[in-house]
């Protein structure tokens, strides 16, 4: 037999090569052979969902077809474009493609921008209009030749078009006529990444940064040039490469210089890099007695900076400001609004087409917890809503998806419905600050669909919140998605094979908020672990009711993650909200739990909606149960609308969380067998220490509100009823 078929790594993933017969095809061809290399080492993860796997032989044939991968052009976008073609049908279908410039001449998938491929075949029209990154999959005959056309307006559109052919067919699809358009739901879809200079990461659970380490520009980037390719492979047109909470040091000129690099792998994926700022860095690193940003020095002096970054980096995207938030200084140490300290960055940035991404996460964490009106959750709406207008239009207001922080469950921002002549983005988490930090299951997708299609209802109309964000509302020119990554160099990216199903499903989602959380996963999952049809079944459905598990045992009603918010987010912690500043307040007495936030008794955060949305929260009777505690303080005997007290929903859901918890592990037992081991161990190892950590959180949580409100379980399981 031949030595390759022979190696024993080869054969333990035998899973992947679907049977002998596809081995021993494929280790017929030396070059097939070497592609094995990525596939085994994508078992640790590190290749994510573009694993490239080998598919069954009779559609892999089908791809033999296409013998030719040509190159309409030869810029840099593109020519990476067609080697990610080759090297992807090499290592699915097994079959080797010609690279090739100029016009096929032969059976070939052609790739081009619109304007080239109209040089070659006039007559070949898309079926609508391709607007930026867009991209359209197009059987034709051209002069003779079978062609699989992947065109776009832009270089980074067929780069786009090239991921989602492959996707296809790594997924078992056959491609033999396609006319196919698809286009980005939003201008912005970036990720950030909160990597500090020293290499560590704020909020990061999967290793030290991949862009620094010790205070410079890591001296290897290939991790961060495969970042680039991930990203890119789902659309993710931008990185913010540094923490938000900044180190003024970035924008040393030679840190810049530094940086630079980082921008030059990012570049073959179409991938803009920009950088966040603090906002006092022209007093504290710039030479200035003052960083006021109506002091025309201060202009003066991010005009220059931004030159020097725009000299060093041609394509660089823009900046993002964290100001005047958890103890950043910002433009009210001078008096100044946002809106002056977000423009004087953006007409530095205007032009080189560059933007701001200033964030609505401004809040006061010393708020007087004993003064019943006050409510954080107020403090993003309180201070953009009355500057709307005041932005110059390359500021996008950056706002979290909640009014409170990321917790496990929050009504939307009603921030997203009060800016009209303001562009806005959306800041999801991919990375699981109060959600399991990674070491607990969590696929937020679920979660982020709930936001983005929810119903602002602004002027009566419908207006959703992924409509809100794209600008399709109030016709704003840019807007979108972001997404708070934090990947690191641990093999796997984020420390959890399952959770890059969080990162992937946020490119998917950026690109297009319809597709379902179902259809997400299901793409994921047969990407990063094949189509065995026991192991889609049983990660898809995992991942699907994970969120709903998490909340059960965390976070009831709304009421916010009870976790230790003092310290790690993590454990249960339910007393530390409460009589201190930071404003994640529950408000757990011995008669009742909830914020009330109402107009008529509480603090009038509801005031916030548009009228539709207020009524729907204002009266207990309308509000949704899973967000009661959010908007109403009540009485632990209060009725919800399922029947149940609300006493005994928290003792319930803890209980049946913490089952639920534990069902995931022999939920996950059945694939012994069906995963290569590295994975199915790691991922054991995990759910095993969940079931653990749900009981932990059961019992604390339970406990906890036994003591306060001295009313027993009715299942006896708490304390006598
Ligand atoms: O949730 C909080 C985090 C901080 C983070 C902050 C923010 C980067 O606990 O670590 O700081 O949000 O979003 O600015």
């Amino acid at each position: 037999m031949n030595p390759i078929v022979m190696n024993p790594i080869v054969m333990t993933s035998a899973r992947l090569l679907d049977g002998a017969l596809r081995c021993a095809l494929i280790a017929t061809v030396f070059f097939c052979a070497s592609a094995l290399l990525p596939f085994l080492a994508a078992e640790t993860g590190a290749e994510a969902w573009l694993r490239y796997a080998a598919i069954d032989l009779p559609t892999a044939k089908a791809y033999e077809r296409f013998p030719g991968a040509v190159v309409l052009g030869d810029s840099l976008v593109l020519k990476t474009a067609q080697q990610e073609l080759v090297r992807g049908i090499d290592q699915i279908a097994g079959s080797t493609m010609r690279g090739g410039t100029g016009w096929p001449r032969e059976n070939a998938v052609v790739l081009g921008t619109l304007r080239e491929l109209h040089a070659l075949a006039p007559a070949l029209l898309p079926p609508q209009e391709l607007r930026a990154d867009g991209y359209w999959l197009k059987s034709a005959n051209i002069h003779g030749h079978e062609c699989l056309v992947i065109t776009a307006s832009t270089d980074r559109g067929v780069l786009y078009g090239v991921f989602a052919l492959l996707s296809k067919i790594a997924r078992g699809q056959r491609v033999p006529f396609i006319d196919e358009v698809q286009q980005p739901y939003a201008p912005i879809r970036w990720v950030n990444e909160w990597d500090n200079l020293d290499g560590r990461i704020e909020r990061g659970y999967g290793g030290p940064s991949i862009f620094f380490a010790q205070g410079e520009v890591r001296g290897d980037l290939t991790r961060a040039g495969q970042y680039a390719r991930l990203l890119a492979s789902v659309g993710i047109n931008g990185c913010t490469i540094n923490n938000v909470n900044a180190a003024p040091g970035i924008l040393e000129d030679s840190f810049v210089a530094q940086v630079s690099r980082i921008a030059d792998v990012f570049r073959p994926w179409g991938v803009q890099l920009s950088l966040s700022v603090d906002l006092s860095s022209p007093k504290v690193m710039g030479g200035l007695d003052t960083f006021d940003p109506l002091d025309p020095r201060v202009r003066e002096w991010w005009r220059k900076k931004v030159d020097e970054i725009y000299r060093n980096i041609p394509d660089f995207g823009g900046l993002v400001v964290k100001a005047d938030s958890e103890g950043r200084l910002g433009p009210s140490a001078y008096g100044r609004t946002p809106a002056d300290a977000a423009n004087v960055i953006a007409r530095a940035l205007k032009p080189h087409r560059g933007v701001v991404f200033y964030r609505a996460f401004v809040y006061n964490h010393h708020l007087d917890w004993h003064n019943l009106k006050n409510d954080r959750a107020k403090a993003a709406y309180d201070n953009f809503h009355p500057l709307d207008g005041a932005f110059d239009d390359n500021v996008i207001i950056q706002i979290k998806n909640g009014p409170i922080d990321f917790q496990v469950r929050e009504p939307a921002s009603p921030l997203f419905a009060g800016l009209r002549r303001t562009s806005e983005a959306i800041e999801l988490q991919i990375t699981q600050e109060y959600t399991g930090q990674q070491r607990q299951l969590c696929f937020l997708v679920p979660m982020w669909k709930e936001v983005l299609d929810f119903d602002m209802r602004v002027d009566g109309r419908p207006a959703s919140v992924k409509d809100l964000v794209a600008g399709r509302i109030f016709h704003r020119l840019t807007g979108g998605l972001v997404g708070v990554a934090n990947v690191g160099m641990d093999a796997n990216w984020l420390g959890s094979p399952l959770a890059m199903a969080n990162l992937y499903g946020f490119g998917r989602l950026a690109w297009d908020p319809s597709l379902s959380a179902a259809k997400i996963v299901d793409e994921w999952t047969r990407l990063s672990f094949g189509s065995d049809p026991l192991l889609i079944k049983a990660i898809t459905a995992m991942q699907l009711g994970s969120w709903h598990v998490y909340e059960s045992y965390t976070g009831p009603l709304g009421a916010g993650t009870l976790t230790n918010i003092l310290g790690n987010h993590y454990d249960p912690g339910p007393e530390s909200s409460e009589e201190n500043g930071w404003g994640q307040w529950h408000r757990a007495d011995r008669q009742g739990i909830g914020m009330d936030r109402t107009r008529a008794t509480g603090t009038g955060f509801i005031d916030q909606y548009p009228p539709e949305v207020q009524a729907l929260y204002e009266s207990p009777a309308r509000c949704p149960d899973n967000l009661l505690l959010f908007f109403h303080h009540v009485a632990y005997t209060h009725l919800l609308h399922s029947g149940k007290t609300v006493i005994q929903h928290v003792y319930d859901s803890h209980y049946d969380g913490a089952d639920r918890a534990r069902d995931l592990v022999s939920q996950w037992m059945k694939l012994a067998g069906h995963v290569d081991d590295e994975r199915y161990r790691d991922i054991l190892s995990r759910l095993q220490y969940q079931a653990g950590e749900a009981v932990v959180w059961r019992d604390t949580i339970c406990n906890w509100i036994y003591r306060l409100s001295g009313i027993g379980d009715r299942q006896g399981r708490v304390a006598p009823h």
